[in-house]
């Protein structure tokens, strides 16, 4: 191989290895933010006894759901018990409920009411 064409190909490499690194870094510009997803949802995560995140802001007419990732039941009960009121959630199991009234929206977990969270509703 002479030199010439040696170089040619490294021009080559280079340009791809850019062109690459462009394109993956436009993606990942490109991607939602976690938690404000084009579909207009809003998750939480129940994760070692802890809403995560504990407030969330949405806009009114938004769904929140609710993923329990703990390897022991939760429930998603609104403090007045009965604007919301999700069965016991198993492992990986869902609840949604849609907040169309502005408000703040406080809860806990009915079988350990020390877990709280809030919805704040705009
Ligand atoms: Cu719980």
């Amino acid at each position: 191989m002479n030199t010439r064409k040696a170089s040619w190909m490294i021009g080559l490499a280079v340009t791809l290895v850019v062109a690459f690194a462009l394109m993956a870094w436009t993606q990942r510009g490109l991607a939602a933010p976690p938690g404000d997803k084009a579909s207009g949802g809003t998750e939480v995560k129940i994760d070692n006894f802890t809403f995560g995140p504990a407030t969330v802001k949405v806009s009114a007419g938004t769904t929140v759901t609710w993923t329990n990732r703990d390897d022991v039941p939760h429930t998603v009960v609104s403090d007045d018990k009965t604007t919301f009121k999700s069965k016991a959630l198993d492992t990986d199991e869902q609840f949604s409920f849609t907040f169309s009234k502005p408000g703040k929206y406080s809860y806990f977990c009915s079988v350990h009411p020390k877990m709280t969270g809030e919805v704040i509703v705009q």
